[in-house]
């Protein structure tokens, strides 16, 4: 019998404990295991690097709310992707979205360039820039959508088809989406032909600000096979505790999301006429570029907006020391609304030039707006917005 997404995000992956009967799966504490014989194990468990109980259940859970039949769980967002960067060698490319996380972009620029690996960044609103951008030796094509801080929406069957349309071996290119923005529960990327999904679920699936983690999600068996051998190799792997937070947060993960996807309507109507915004971008908006594409690929719009506050700095700076509710904070995708500046937190490690080309501006204000009441949110922007 197959179940629907609330269902699942409560049991997908977990029974009640066969000793006890507990119906939350315990925190096996443990990082290692008695073996009957030398090589004689129970089920997969010799090592907690390798495998432990809490994470396999976290690892069925996520991969059940993504609609795919492999997860994997590590220890933040960031150590996923390199998992998935571990699996190019020297001399391949990767083309990626040009707004995507600073620190995915990092990754690339600071530790995978020096090792041989070449990327090209492309405006992937443009499915058939994709392939523009693509060479002979692209292995990896990565989008980020709804993208970070811009909230550009990609349209991901279209990007998959480009890259299958072009020549080979390029064509083989894994294509990864990191899903983060959107959450499974507004977006499954397998479904529209991804090869992997890819979270920082220390943002929605984690929801509570409490927990560093990420997560891989795909159905093609060889490639989980070699990001499984080199989770275990490279050994990025969650605690055991960070493990049960998820499980517990997974839970709920449909309820937050309807309650972020609401206010961040709210919000961004309320901004889109207030005089001191310039521009407002939530993809729930009709004003915004890829709405179309938006309805048609997401069930709901998300918990993200960003804004373009009139005036220099000193004034974007103003406006967010005087925000209460919203907690000025990087990070996003917790029940408590979070409120930042990309330019100067999360993008400062995109270069300047490429900052400003993209639109990220030192008016742009990026909000992930929380389940509070949405009525208090607003008052607080509205107070703070003189
Ligand atoms: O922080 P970590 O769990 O390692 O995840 C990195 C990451 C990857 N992908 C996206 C889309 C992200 O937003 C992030 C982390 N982002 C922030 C910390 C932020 O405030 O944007």
């Amino acid at each position: 019998m197959t179940h629907r997404f609330g269902t699942l995000a409560i049991h997908a992956g977990q029974e009640p404990d066969p000793t006890t009967g507990a119906i939350m799966t315990p925190i096996y504490q443990t990082s290692t295991y008695a073996q009957e014989s030398p090589g004689v194990i129970k089920g997969p468990y010799d090592y907690s690097r390798s495998a432990n109980p809490t994470r396999t259940a976290l690892e069925a859970n996520l991969a059940a709310l993504e609609g795919g039949r492999f997860g994997l769980a590590f220890a933040s967002g960031l150590s996923a992707f390199d998992c998935v960067l571990h699996t190019l060698n020297a001399g391949d490319h990767v083309v990626l979205c040009d707004d995507v996380y600073g620190g995915s972009f990092r990754i690339l620029d600071k530790v995978y360039k020096q090792m041989g690996l070449g990327y090209t960044r492309v405006d992937m609103t443009d499915a058939a820039a994709v392939r523009g951008a693509m060479t002979a030796a692209t292995r990896l094509v990565w989008i980020e959508t709804p993208t970070n801080p811009l909230l550009k929406i990609v349209d991901i069957a279209a990007v998959v088809r480009e890259v299958r349309a072009g020549g080979t071996p390029a064509r083989q290119a894994v294509v990864g989406v990191d899903n983060t923005f959107a959450s499974p529960y507004l977006q499954n990327p397998l479904s529209l032909g991804a090869d992997v999904v890819h979270h920082s679920s220390t943002k929605y699936l984690g929801g509570h600000s409490d927990v560093v983690g990420g997560a891989l999600v795909t159905s093609d068996e060889g490639l989980h096979a070699r990001l499984k051998f080199l989770q275990n190799a490279v050994g990025a792997v969650p605690s055991p505790h960070d493990c049960f937070l998820l499980l517990r947060s997974t839970k709920t993960l449909h309820v937050r999301m309807e309650r972020h996807c609401e206010n961040a309507m709210k919000v961004a109507r309320f901004l889109a006429e207030h005089p001191r915004v310039g521009r407002v971008s939530y993809p729930g908006l009709a004003s915004h570029p890829q709405h179309a594409v938006a309805r048609r690929q997401m069930r709901g719009f998300g918990g993200m907006v960003t804004m373009v506050l009139r005036g220099g700095l000193d004034d974007a700076r103003r406006f967010l020391e005087r925000v209460r509710v919203f907690s000025l904070a990087e990070s996003l995708g917790g029940v408590e609304s979070l409120i930042e500046h990309p330019a100067i937190m999360t993008h400062a490690s995109v270069p300047a030039d490429a900052r400003a080309a993209l639109g990220i501006s030192d008016g742009l204000v990026r909000l992930s707006v929380g389940i509070e009441d949405a009525e208090d949110l607003i008052e607080d922007l509205r107070r703070a917005l003189v």
